[in-house]
């Protein structure tokens, strides 16, 4: 994705996951805004710049190498990160057995203490893969610490776990029973 492309896409996110008041934009129960109205905002914001177009945004969503973005008929949503104080509601669903989580040793006290909390987000976000998780712990820590949440029997107990884009997975806070520390997989 080039540069011009990458710099929307960011912008988006910042709308559509944390201050869409900032934009005018009332996000739906789903998180949906009308592409229109995010464009009409987006474009009005930036008056001397190239205006973003519908087609920009399909190629964000076909491009991105993650999948941050849903474009679904005339709508477009963030998938995952939101902060926002209206919460979201993404759909529950039943986790696969383990789930990962990366980030950095220095939180691993806390996290082992209080277990994972969403912090500045509505929800905790989990990895599907390892590789994955690790890339996510990176963007604290050289060295990320990598947490395996065994998600069959946190699920099984009733914290609620929710689909993002099939590479992240969001959930309710989870406590430290339900966490183990990987050794050495940084
Ligand atoms: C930590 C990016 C202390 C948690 C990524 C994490 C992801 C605790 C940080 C997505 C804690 C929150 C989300 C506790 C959790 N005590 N620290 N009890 N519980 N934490 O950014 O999962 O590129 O809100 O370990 O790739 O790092 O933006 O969450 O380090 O998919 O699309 O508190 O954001 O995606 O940090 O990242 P974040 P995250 P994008």
């Amino acid at each position: 994705m080039n540069s011009r492309l990458t710099h929307i896409s960011k912008e988006i996110s910042y709308a559509l996951r944390h201050h869409p008041e900032e934009y005018g934009l009332a996000l739906d129960a789903q998180g949906f805004v009308e592409i229109a109205d995010l464009l009409a905002a987006v474009n009005a914001k930036h008056p001397g710049r190239r205006p973003v177009t519908p087609s920009d945004l399909e190629e964000i969503v076909a491009t991105s190498e993650k999948k941050r973005h849903e474009i679904s008929g005339t709508r477009i949503r963030a998938l995952y990160g939101h902060s926002c104080k209206e919460k979201v509601v993404h759909e529950q669903a039943v986790p696969p057995s383990v789930l990962y989580h990366g980030t950095a040793r220095r939180f691993l006290p806390s996290i082992f203490d209080q277990g994972l909390l969403p912090m500045e987000r509505q929800y905790v976000h989990l990895s599907a893969d390892i590789p994955t998780a690790l890339e996510v712990g990176r963007r604290r820590d050289a060295k990320p610490a990598l947490l395996i949440v065994d998600a069959k029997r946190a699920s099984a107990s009733g914290i609620g776990f929710y689909e993002g884009n099939g590479s992240v997975w969001l959930a309710d806070p989870i406590p430290p029973e339900y966490l183990a520390l990987a050794k050495d997989e940084s």
